[in-house]
């Protein structure tokens, strides 16, 4: 395997394991002044962002994909591009990897075991939270600390303002690279238990799909008065930001104590309210699917005897 000037550690799978994870950093680590070498496993839309962020923060960034094409407008910009995943994994402590799903990562690390131990695997990719502990035990069975993590933005946001990372898993694993992967965005710590970093990111995209069709309903009613989405949309995003996250931060805690006080309004007025939305939608031709879900949800709460509690009473029906 060649020599590489530009990051030796890459040169191949004879590179000297880094310092236990567990251990304070390194003089090329979070602590150090120098900057912390990086590997990234996969260059799909989303690990070239990681990559180029990485590069452009001036960490030394040894890159590995499948078609190994997509390493060069990375190696462009002084990215080191390694032949083989096991060439990748032994450039440095900190693997970073986004590929497409769970099985496609079993694969790439396959064949990388006896590499693992003393380093950390960041793993962006996309998973379910039983993944992720399964992967989190294989990766201690390795002495691998594993960092499970969910990227709240799509690639070109990698690096800017907008741009949150939620991680979970080995502790001390985030405390070592912290300032690191600060580089891709926001890192949320949330704590010790692999899976729920997971569990948040499909919460969270649900959460982001009920109000983007909630938007589109709305763009779908007022555009059939003739109203442009543009001008209706600073409107509801106001609204979205305001009261309706104002709303959300109240009923967190009824939730949790499993009481709903109406007093702010009842699921009786919600319905009524509903109903407008229903014939408003009716008059116009608009799709009514998700108002009568709506209006479903509601109207068994209020049968059930809970007119006059919150909205956030909708919770007892939702868990089952
Ligand atoms: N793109 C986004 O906005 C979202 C934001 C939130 C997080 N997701 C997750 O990130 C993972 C990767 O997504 P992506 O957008 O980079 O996806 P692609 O551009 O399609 O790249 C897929 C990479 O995976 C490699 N790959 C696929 N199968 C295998 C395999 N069997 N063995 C090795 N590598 C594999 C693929 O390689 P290649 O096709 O270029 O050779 C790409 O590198 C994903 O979990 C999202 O849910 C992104």
């Amino acid at each position: 395997m060649p020599q590489n000037p530009v990051h030796p550690a890459a040169d191949s799978a004879r590179a000297p394991r880094p310092a236990d994870p567990a251990g304070p950093a390194g003089p090329a680590g979070s602590a150090g002044s120098a900057r912390e070498p990086v590997t990234v496993l996969g260059l799909g839309a989303m690990g070239t962002a990681l990559a180029a962020a990485f590069l452009a923060a001036g960490h030394p960034t040894t890159v590995w994909n499948r078609s190994a094409a997509k390493a060069e407008p990375l190696t462009a910009r002084g990215a080191v591009r390694a032949a083989t995943p096991a060439e990748a994994v032994a450039a440095g402590p900190l693997i970073v990897a986004c590929v497409l799903d769970d099985d496609a990562l079993r694969a790439v690390l396959a064949g990388t075991e006896h590499l693992l131990s003393g380093r950390t695997l960041v793993n962006l990719t996309s998973g379910s939270p039983e993944q992720a502990r399964e992967l989190a035990g294989w990766a201690a069975g390795h002495g691998l600390g594993y960092l499970d993590g969910a990227i709240m933005i799509t690639p070109p946001g990698i690096g800017g303002p907008d741009a949150t990372l939620l991680y979970s898993g080995a502790p001390e694993a985030l405390a070592r690279h912290r300032d690191t992967l600060a580089v891709l965005g926001d890192p949320v710590d949330l704590g010790p238990d692999a899976g729920i970093a997971g569990l948040y990111d499909t919460a969270l995209l649900g959460l982001m799909w009920s109000s983007l069709s909630g938007w589109l309903q709305g763009v779908a009613l007022v555009g059939a008065d003739g109203v442009r989405a543009t001008d209706f949309t600073p409107v509801a995003t106001r609204w979205l930001s305001g009261p309706v996250a104002g709303f959300i931060g109240r009923y967190a805690a009824q939730a949790d104590a499993g009481t709903y006080p109406g007093d702010d309004a009842s699921l009786t007025v919600h319905l009524a309210a509903m109903e407008h939305l229903l014939h408003a939608a009716r008059a116009r031709g608009v799709d009514t699917e998700l108002p009568e879900l709506l209006a479903r949800q509601t109207g068994r709460a209020v049968e059930a005897g809970h007119g006059a509690d919150s909205y956030a009473r909708l919770i007892e029906g939702i868990r089952r």
